[in-house]
């Protein structure tokens, strides 16, 4: 990789380029995985590539909702794996979740490869390999799911997916959290919790605050209630308008 001097104006998006290619090449990421990196990053463009206020609550109430949970599920596919793998299983750990592979473009080899690729970061236990569930209402490869994964979960991240699978969640009574910088896209309009932020900025962001979270003793419910999921998507599309 071409060394990007940490003084470079776009070295953060330049960091995820390699990140995301890197994937490609070890057979992590799909190459429809590259297309849907350009789209983030034009969105974070226009957001001024950074974590607005209403990002950083909706990653507060993501925080309260995956410690609350009975059984957290963060959702992995081959954009995430090559991003952020030890940011991930590091939100895993702090909040007590699952990890589950969970792919548009879905082969047993791909699958498999992620796993793998999560263990070889730390993750203990990585589902997804299983799917012995389907998710009702859908007819492509996200439909499959873990039965003690996903399918029995009741609060899933659902990271980098502009699709159905995020409502066919919300119609099981699952509580959504999905990140993705388009306010717009069809995951972010239905989620309970959209974080319209960049993987990499959001998911740290959502661990740092579940350990204050958990340190302070803070009433979850009262930090969940209190989330305006309308407001928020008019705040991230106001900002992207403004610049
Ligand atoms: O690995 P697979 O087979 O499951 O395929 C995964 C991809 C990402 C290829 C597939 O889910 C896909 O095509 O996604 P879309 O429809 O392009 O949606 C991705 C959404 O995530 C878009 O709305 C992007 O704006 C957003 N996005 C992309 N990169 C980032 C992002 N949001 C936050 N951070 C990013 N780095």
């Amino acid at each position: 990789m071409t060394e990007i001097p940490e003084d470079h104006p776009r070295h953060d998006s330049l960091v995820a380029r390699h990140r995301i290619e890197e994937g490609v090449e070890k057979g992590l990421t799909s190459k429809q995985g590259l297309i849907a990196q350009g789209r983030g990053e034009a969105f974070d463009y226009l957001l001024g590539e950074r974590t607005t206020e209403s990002a950083d609550e909706a990653e507060r109430v993501a925080a309260a909702s995956l410690l609350r949970a009975r059984h957290p599920v963060l959702s992995i596919n081959g954009n995430v794996a090559a991003l952020c793998p030890d940011e991930t299983i590091e939100l895993a750990e702090a909040v007590g979740a699952d990890l589950e592979v969970n792919l548009f473009n879905r082969t047993e080899e791909r699958v498999r490869a992620i796993a793998d690729h999560l263990r070889e970061h730390g993750a203990s236990e990585v589902k997804g390999l299983t799917a012995d569930a389907r998710i009702p209402g859908l007819s492509h490869e996200r439909a499959k799911v873990d039965a003690d994964g996903i399918y029995d979960a009741d609060v899933v991240l659902v990271p980098l997916e502009d699709g159905d699978r995020a409502e066919a969640l919300g119609a099981m009574g699952k509580t959504e959290i999905v990140i993705d910088l388009n306010p717009l896209s069809r995951s972010a309009q239905v989620a309970t919790v959209p974080i319209v932020d960049e993987i990499l900025r959001a998911v740290p962001n959502v661990t740092r605050h579940a350990r204050e979270l958990r340190e302070s003793g803070a009433d979850l419910e009262a930090v969940i209630a209190g989330f305006d999921r309308e407001a928020t998507l008019e705040d991230a599309e106001r900002a992207i308008r403004s610049g």
